[in-house]
């Protein structure tokens, strides 16, 4: 009896309630606890959050080299996650405040000492049609993502946009049957290169004395969503000329287009391309961004697009196809020209709170002036939901 009454005191505590207010907001928490089990028949350069695949070559010669459909398979807990949101609270002038804390353990360590990784970690205030953020969530351009590959989210592959440090302003307008959506953020350039090329201990970015700037305007009408985004930073780079010290500037831009259209209750044609440049932060390029040995930024378009059938309220199932051109003018030998993708996935809710999914991914990266590499990647994966 006792163990049942402090449960439900528990409950109480936990549970979203409609008495938050400014003195005790309410916390929801949210979260899975989930296994992948990944095999990759062909060496990649991450086995849980895959890129790209690597130059495989038929008979190595030196341990360096890849050997061709040398395979891995890998078996973790890591995309396991928790959050907590802080409920919308009125606080008074028709301004309300909220947030969200949300981590994961995808950050390194071994593989049984997992370490926590911040996803989501901001708070909010609104008012009306407008709202700031302020924290670290997804970038705000290319906002969908797709339906396979949950780790690496088909990024450097198709799909750009992660998330990062970024103070934002939005304005959410009525327009006609729908709403529109306008975006502008300052945010941290070098949040996911971690870029400091002249080793001079500041982020190339951060160098520049200049925010990365991202902005967004969509439309959603009658459940069709279009939108449009950008992105620019720009990296500042010491070089040595030979007779003195200079600093060289590349400029990171990123110029996409999303859009996402369901045709009758059960199908979404959903998809989004982009063109870009030293584009590796916002995960285009291929994982590329300046070729130093240019001195120039790689340019790059590319992007995504699938089919998802909800076929009833168990199971889902999606087709599609990604793709990541970098220019071959701005690349030198041994860099990446092409990576390209095909995939397939289902989703079974197999009980309540418990879902399994099952994804193949065909993969092939291009290479300058060497071999190219394929590789048949499978997921299945469960997560029991609270
Ligand atoms: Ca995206
Ligand atoms: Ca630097
Ligand atoms: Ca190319
Ligand atoms: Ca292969």
């Amino acid at each position: 009896m006792k163990m049942s009454r402090c449960l439900l005191a528990v409950t109480l505590v936990l549970s979203p309630t409609l008495t938050a207010s400014a003195d005790s907001p309410a916390l929801q928490p949210y979260g899975f606890v989930r296994l992948d089990g990944i095999l990759n028949d062909s060496p990649m350069n991450s086995a849980q959050s895959p890129g790209w695949v690597l130059s495989e070559v038929a008979n190595p010669t030196d341990p360096d080299q890849v050997a061709k459909d040398q395979g891995e398979i890998n078996i973790h807990p890591r995309l396991t996650r928790f959050g907590v949101n802080i409920a919308k609270t009125t606080v008074g002038n028709d301004v309300s405040i909220a947030g969200k804390i949300e981590a994961d353990f995808q950050n390194g360590g071994s593989e049984s000492r997992q370490a926590v990784r911040m996803r989501h970690g901001y708070f909010t205030v609104s008012r009306g049609v407008w709202e700031v953020l302020a924290g670290q969530t997804w970038d705000v351009i290319s906002p969908l993502y797709p339906f396979v590959n949950h780790d690496s989210m088909m990024w450097n592959s198709g799909n750009p946009g992660d998330r990062r440090p970024q103070l934002r302003f939005s304005l959410r307008p009525q327009v006609g049957e729908g709403n529109a959506r306008i975006a502008v953020a300052v945010a941290t350039p070098n949040a996911i290169n971690n870029r400091d090329l002249d080793g001079n201990g500041i982020r190339d970015g951060s160098y520049a004395m200049l925010p990365a700037m991202q902005g967004l305007a969509e439309l959603d009408l009658s459940a069709i969503l279009i939108g449009v985004s950008g992105h620019f930073h720009r990296d500042r780079v010491v070089v040595d000329t030979g007779t003195a010290l200079a600093e060289s500037d590349f400029d990171a831009t990123l110029l996409a287009g999303h859009v996402k259209i369901p045709v009758g209750k059960r199908l979404t044609v959903i998809g989004e391309a982009f063109t870009a440049q030293n584009a590796d932060d916002v995960r285009a390029g291929i994982g590329q961004g300046i070729n130093q040995a240019l001195n120039k930024e790689i340019r790059t378009v590319g992007g995504w697009g699938e089919i998802r059938v909800q076929l009833n309220q168990r199971w889902s199932v999606a087709a599609g196809g990604s793709v990541d051109n970098p220019k071959d003018a701005d690349l030198s030998d041994g860099m990446r020209t092409k990576n390209q993708a095909a995939y397939g996935g289902l989703g079974l809710r197999a009980l309540d709170r418990v879902q399994v999914g099952l994804e193949f991914i065909h993969w092939k990266t291009d290479y300058v002036n060497a071999p190219d590499g394929d590789a048949n990647r499978v997921d299945l994966w469960g997560r029991m939901s609270f």
